[in-house]
């Protein structure tokens, strides 16, 4: 079967996670990604983290599946030479170094755009045009500054950042996009163009639930949040959905620090619901009735139907709720991921081998494209493709190959 990028070569010049996610599913929707690292270290994150000594850590097996790996120095003239060469033969340059990290190579969009007039330019940086623009970010700082962290925990605790990696793996979805309709457009123009994601601007657009409550805040509280007092701005509303239909986390048997499931209320789900945790004597009492009665006492409709989940298991109320229609999901743990079937059978949770450490598990692609099918390789060790990306498509000679080797430029 064909891939939905072949032909596509992208010159991954990225480190740490927001970058490498983004060329990561490049490379499973076809395109040929080479990652560009600094020879004798690489990209940082294999070193970081490791749990077996001299081999590459998870944190990079994790994210760079089915890439090549060249090492290059790009501080090196030779190296910066056989940059440029690549550079005009690849369809995507991708980085997320430090703001002007490659302008101090000279490796500047001015120049790409007379050198390499079809590629497209992609970066992700912390921060767009403005104050911000020359610092550095990390995904808890995008969280803090893209309005996820004040808005996220309980009410009387701190800020928080949540687990879900909204600022690195939400700004390489963004990158993503942008990338494939700078591709599609360079079929109508022949041109490549810059593309720029800021981590700040991606979790802002996932905040934006919350800038609409902003406003609808300066009219008054908040009925849907479980807060009794609100300032000026959004105040963290703990598990509550916040939106249309209320929902809470409920605990669950045997009390396991996971034990919870989270069940919305829709209006039309109430009588069954009510049935279903024998509360059948409040059918058709006005204070529960209707939406609107229920929410002055959400924090009491909950702990009524809480009542009856903490006698059974998570899995338990999840079969008897779906067996009646009513929206919930169990909180998995990360046990409860990697064990899941489903998530196994449909590929998602996956094995992959690998030469230095064995098999090892790691997430699978949740892009589906009936014409375009996914297969998770493994990382490539570094400097693994140096030799044969250099050879076919540079057409370098093997003994230039190993010159430069000896040279530190490979
Ligand atoms: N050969 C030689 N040097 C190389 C190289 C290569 N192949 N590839 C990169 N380098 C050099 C760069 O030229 C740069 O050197 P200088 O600083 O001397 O110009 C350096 O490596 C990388 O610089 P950096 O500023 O990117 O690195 P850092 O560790 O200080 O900062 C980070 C890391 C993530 C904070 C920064 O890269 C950043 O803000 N990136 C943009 C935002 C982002 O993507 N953050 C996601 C991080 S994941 O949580």
């Amino acid at each position: 079967m064909s891939k939905a990028l072949e032909g596509v070569r992208v010159l991954d010049m990225t480190h740490v996670q927001a970058g490498p996610i983004c060329t990561q599913m490049l490379a499973w929707l076809g395109a040929d990604v080479i990652k560009v690292e600094p020879p004798g270290r690489g990209d940082v994150t294999r070193q970081q983290l490791r749990d077996i000594p001299d081999v590459d850590s998870l944190y990079f097996t994790m994210l760079n599946s089915n890439k090549r790996s060249l090492t290059l120095d790009i501080k090196h003239e030779r190296g910066r030479e056989i940059l440029w060469e690549l550079l005009r033969r690849s369809d995507v340059l991708v980085e997320n170094f430090g703001p002007g990290a490659l302008d101090r190579q000279g490796i500047s969009w001015e120049l790409l755009q007379v050198e390499a007039p079809r590629l497209i330019y992609a970066s992700i940086k912390g921060f767009g045009p403005g104050d911000y623009q020359s610092a550095k970010a990390y995904e808890t700082i995008a969280q803090a500054m893209g309005g996820a962290m004040s808005t996220t925990g309980f009410e009387d605790g701190p800020p928080t950042s949540t687990g879900a990696q909204i600022g690195d793996s939400g700004s390489a979805v963004h990158l993503l996009a942008a990338i494939l309709a700078a591709l599609l457009q360079r079929q109508t123009t022949g041109r490549g163009q810059r593309v720029q994601i800021a981590m700040q601007h991606a979790v802002l657009n996932l905040c934006r639930v919350k800038i609409r409550d902003h406003q609808r805040l300066q009219r008054g509280p908040l009925k849907e949040y479980p807060n009794r007092e609100f300032g000026a701005a959004v105040p963290r509303s703990g598990n509550a959905s916040g939106g249309g239909q209320p929902g809470w986390a409920l605990r669950c048997s045997p009390g396991g620090p996971d034990d919870f499931i989270y069940v919305i209320v829709q209006p039309h789900v109430w009588e069954r619901l009510l049935r279903q945790i024998g509360r059948e004597d409040l059918l058709g009492d006005p204070a529960w009735e209707t939406p609107e009665a229920r929410l002055q006492h959400l924090d009491e409709m909950f702990a009524m139907i809480e009542g009856w989940t903490s006698r059974h298991t998570k899995w338990e109320v999840f079969q008897q709720f779906n067996s009646i229609d009513i929206p919930c999901g169990p909180v998995f743990d990360t046990g409860d991921l990697v064990n899941d079937r489903s998530l196994r059978e449909s590929g998602m949770i996956v094995e992959v081998p690998h030469p230095e450490r064995g098999t090892y598990l790691t997430v699978g692609c949740p892009l589906r494209l009936s014409d375009s099918a996914v297969e998770i390789g493994r990382s490539p060790l570094l400097g693994e493709h140096s030799g044969e990306v250099l050879q076919e498509v540079l057409g370098l000679e093997a003994a230039e190959v190993e010159l430069m080797r000896e040279q530190g430029v490979v």
